[in-house]
């Protein structure tokens, strides 16, 4: 039953209100409907960040400082509706990082995860704990939280990827630690392509225990990738809300490759649409090849070849492809699954 309150029990309540503050206490019935809303209201925006523009703006940053005095040489994706927090949604980092040829990115680490999406170029590797993988367009990355890492470039053009860190998801639980390491590269103690021979083939050494929660394997070819997109499309028809959609899995537990990023990769074949679809994660969607454009309510977004596209969580989207269009996205989903908070929705 609710009863219209008097004006003097009305003035009685806001003094009320204002004599709990010095306390640090409040009322909850005033904020009861804000703290639980009825469904999410996610603060970030759609938005799309073009490649044509942001490229440009790389490279000028280029003659303004080296990738070693930076320590990292990178323009950030921040969400217009999320200013001054360097979030690109409200849990995930997104930021297109540059290293030019005989550069040295130097060797750090943190509790942050990160992962590379490769753009452009050729020559560059990452060497994340001990072992040097070269990089190649398309190629799914991944460096481990509080793995030692650096960057080098053996190559002869600019190299360009897209950075994606859960800054946001660690700074919640105030769980920041980073280090510098005491020289500019750490040790490399095992061959190129030696995780992606052991643990990526289908085959795992006998009696191996995982050492962290994420996959051992830490470079995930395009190649590779990109032919399974091709043979699904070749057995059969597109998922309707999805398309042809894969995610990047630990071989070790079939899981997710990253224990706090989800990571996905789509082939819609050209002229294809996808039916209505929401989901509780924010998702950042890179494009990898081909283009189309993305609905999100009645705002269309278009997509060229590595452009950044974000779609604010339990926003309906819909995926339109003009040629074949390959998307790689990445999300917050398997925190979210892993808390019991995922939900998604296919109209
Ligand atoms: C980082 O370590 C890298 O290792 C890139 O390339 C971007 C953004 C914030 C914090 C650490 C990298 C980063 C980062």
């Amino acid at each position: 039953m609710t009863t219209n309150p008097s004006p003097d029990l009305l003035n009685r309540r806001e003094s009320f209100y204002r004599e709990l503050e010095p306390h640090a206490m409040a009322a909850l019935w005033t904020r009861l409907r804000r703290l639980i809303p009825t469904e999410p209201t996610p603060t970030g925006l759609a938005h799309r960040w073009a490649y044509a523009t942001a490229r440009p703006y790389l490279m000028e940053s280029a003659t303004l400082i080296s990738a070693e005095e930076a320590e990292r040489r990178v323009l950030l994706m921040e969400n217009p509706g999320l200013p001054g927090t360097s979030r690109v949604t409200n849990t995930m980092y997104a930021g297109l990082q540059l290293i030019q040829p005989g550069e040295v990115a130097p060797a750090h680490r943190h509790t942050q995860s990160a992962l590379r999406f490769i753009i452009e170029g050729s020559g560059a590797y990452t060497a994340v704990d001990g072992e040097k993988t070269y990089m190649e367009p398309g190629d799914f990355v991944i460096t481990p939280a509080w793995t030692w890492h650096h960057h080098g470039h053996e190559g002869d053009a600019p190299m360009i990827w897209v950075d994606g860190l859960d800054i946001p998801i660690v700074s919640f639980f105030n769980g920041g630690f980073r280090e510098e390491f005491a020289a500019d590269e750490a040790p490399v103690t095992r061959p190129a392509g030696d995780a992606l021979a052991r643990y990526g083939t289908g085959l795992m050494p006998v009696g191996y225990k995982a050492p962290t929660l994420n996959s051992p394997v830490f470079n995930y070819p395009y190649a590779r990738t990109r032919d399974a997109l091709y043979a699904l499309l070749r057995a059969g028809d597109p998922d309707r809300h999805a398309g042809y959609l894969m995610r990047y899995t630990n071989p070790v537990d079939g899981g997710w490759a990253m224990p706090t990023i989800a990571t996905m990769i789509r082939l819609l074949p050209a002229g294809f649409s996808t039916s209505p679809y929401r989901s509780t994660d924010s998702t950042v969607f890179i494009c990898v090849e081909g283009s189309g454009h993305v609905m999100v309510g009645d705002q269309r977004l278009e997509i060229q070849p590595h452009d950044i596209v974000v779609v604010p969580g339990w926003a309906r989207y819909t995926l339109h492809a003009g040629d074949d269009l390959v998307l790689f996205s990445y999300s917050d989903r398997v925190a979210q699954e892993k808390l019991g908070l995922f939900r998604e929705q296919r109209f």
